[in-house]
């Protein structure tokens, strides 16, 4: 194994920085992979090995003591152990992937999501290391992980932005003075920040210092890096993102937009593609405006552009997201590619195989993001072992997971056990085919997030497709999925009429029958 090393070409460290010099854009590797790392675990470690398997290409996992017999490993064609349970020892261990890779002769390393996946250091020590790192360029993630720098480049691409300041804010009466200029209410958020860590909503001028010394110290805590911004609060804000895919050649295309506004306290729940609310004129000029994103930062590989769209339908950039994301999937279902596919073969200094006018939306699709939490519990973590575990099949039913009936949900670990993708012609057809493939789930062992889903998908909010960021605050209450008929609560028995064909279907009332569907299934059987 330790021969095939041999076979790397060195690090092509001065070929890169002339390159740089002259313009701007990193090395053009025109290199097959042969031997792909994949430097995660799970679902997305299975996602990726998939792709590369088909590809012909060699596969290896690395993992932790905890995830010995897990699935990624079992599929791989070879496996390395990277240290103790805890990430911090094994999965975030830099040092310990890349030796992983040098150790087993791969020549590339694929990051999946989360873990090292935006990590610029990461990605830097890959390709010095004279591996083929599967993501943008170190430059691009640098910039994008820095919300100031990220939104001074789409400045000058002309990307809308939220009206704010353009630089770390040090001198708080200054501050003040522009937050008045603003208007209240007022967003501070930290620099280093993202996915909702660090931000303070300001509504009054009195409260400003407050909830600036507030934000100030949480950043400095969270990230070691206490320099904040401040942006006009858009108070009902739709998120809609859009996936973007750019060669390293120049060219950038965008596969249409993400709608993910259902989500609990930043974490997203469901996610669909396309979203309901854009007409075909907002969906030209938001991917317009995403691929300049893209291109403001040198970016190549795969990518994301969040933005936040108003009650006027004005969109905002907010952030961009330099790795593969969790619900890539619905992008896959409506245009047909295979995103790990493209994005090894970008690594590999392809061109992109298509042109923007190539791409086009087909259906539409959902994803259902199945947690191992008690949405009757504030939705914690309920952590076990899976004691039934089925899949629903079918037409249009596409489910990423990496677990098997028996396994354990490891407790080191975010406690998603699955992602269910469903993919039909129409938005109602493709939200009645969630509906039955929950109905189809069964788990039982750990309480899930599938009849929490399942209220989303039966709410009139949802299907009217009117609804924004604050939809999971707004409607849901933990009550509607033990009983509905509860006490005289106004607001209460409304929305638990608004759950009717939910509540009528949890015969025995409690969660766990609901979300595994267990009682009903057994019903089946007997019959
Ligand atoms: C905002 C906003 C309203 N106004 N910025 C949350 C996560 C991070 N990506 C930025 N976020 C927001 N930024 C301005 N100027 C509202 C949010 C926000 C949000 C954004 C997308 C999805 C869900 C959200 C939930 C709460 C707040």
């Amino acid at each position: 194994m330790g021969m095939s090393m041999n076979s790397i070409p060195p690090s092509p460290n001065s070929a890169r920085i002339m390159i740089y010099c002259v313009g701007l854009r990193p090395l053009m590797n025109h290199r097959k992979i042969k031997k792909l790392l994949v430097a995660n675990r799970g679902e997305i470690a299975l996602r990726v090995l998939r792709s590369a398997k088909e590809m012909g290409i060699q596969t290896v996992a690395v993992y932790s003591e905890a995830d010995r017999h897990a699935l990624h490993v079992r599929f791989a064609d070879e496996s390395i152990c990277i240290g103790p349970p805890p990430s911090a020892e094994s999965y975030l261990r830099r040092e310990k992937i890349i030796a992983a890779a040098k150790a087993t002769g791969a020549d590339a390393i694929h990051p999946g999501y989360g873990f090292l996946s935006e990590n610029e250091d990461f990605a830097q020590e890959v390709i010095d290391a004279g591996l083929l790192f599967i993501g943008p360029p170190p430059e691009a993630i640098r910039i994008m992980g820095n919300k100031i720098a990220a939104k001074n480049a789409a400045a000058k691409f002309k990307v809308p932005l939220v009206p704010g300041t353009s630089e770390p804010i040090t001198d708080i009466p200054e501050a003040k003075k522009l937050a008045k200029q603003i208007g209240y209410p007022v967003l501070i958020k930290a620099s280093a920040g993202g996915g909702g860590k660090g931000m303070r909503v300001v509504n009054r001028d009195e409260e400003f210092e407050e909830q600036m010394e507030r934000a100030v110290s949480e950043a400095t805590s969270a990230f070691g890096d206490g320099s904040v911004f401040i942006e006009k609060y858009v108070t009902q804000p739709r998120h809609i993102e859009f996936q973007i895919l750019g060669d390293q050649h120049g060219n950038i295309v965008h596969l249409f937009e993400r709608e993910c506004s259902i989500q609990r306290r930043h974490q997203k729940v469901i996610e669909e593609a396309p979203s309901s609310i854009l007409t075909p004129e907002l969906r030209t000029q938001m991917g317009e405006a995403a691929v300049n994103a893209a291109r403001s930062c040198g970016y190549f590989n795969a990518g994301t552009v969040e933005f936040i769209l108003d009650e006027k339908m004005n969109f905002y950039f907010l952030e961009m997201n330099t790795r593969l994301q969790v619900e890539h999937p619905v992008t896959e279902q409506i245009t047909g590619l295979d995103l790990v596919r493209l994005q090894i073969q970008i690594a590999e200094g392809e061109k992109l195989p298509f042109a923007q006018t190539d791409l086009h939306i087909n259906g539409h699709a959902i994803e259902v993001r199945v947690y191992a939490e008690d949405p009757a519990n504030n939705f914690l973590p309920d952590i076990g072992t899976l004691k039934t575990y089925r899949r629903p099949q079918g037409h249009g039913i596409r489910v990423d997971d990496g677990f098997e009936e028996g396994m354990a949900i490891s407790f080191f670990y975010d406690p998603m056990i699955a992602k269910m993708i469903c993919h039909a012609g129409s938005r109602e057809a493709a939200i009645e085919k969630t509906i039955r493939a929950i109905n189809d789930y069964q788990i039982t062992g750990v309480e899930t997030t599938l009849g929490f889903c399942r209220f989303v998908m039966e709410h009139p909010a949802f299907r009217s497709g009117k609804f924004d960021t604050k939809f999971v605050e707004q409607h849901f209450k933990p009550e509607f999925l033990k009983s509905a008929a509860n006490d005289g609560d106004q607001e209460l028995v409304a929305a638990a009429l608004a759950a009717t064909a939910f509540a009528e279907r949890t015969t025995a009332g409690t969660l766990n029958e609901v979300s595994s569907t267990r009682s009903k299934w057994k019903q089946n059987r007997i019959k």
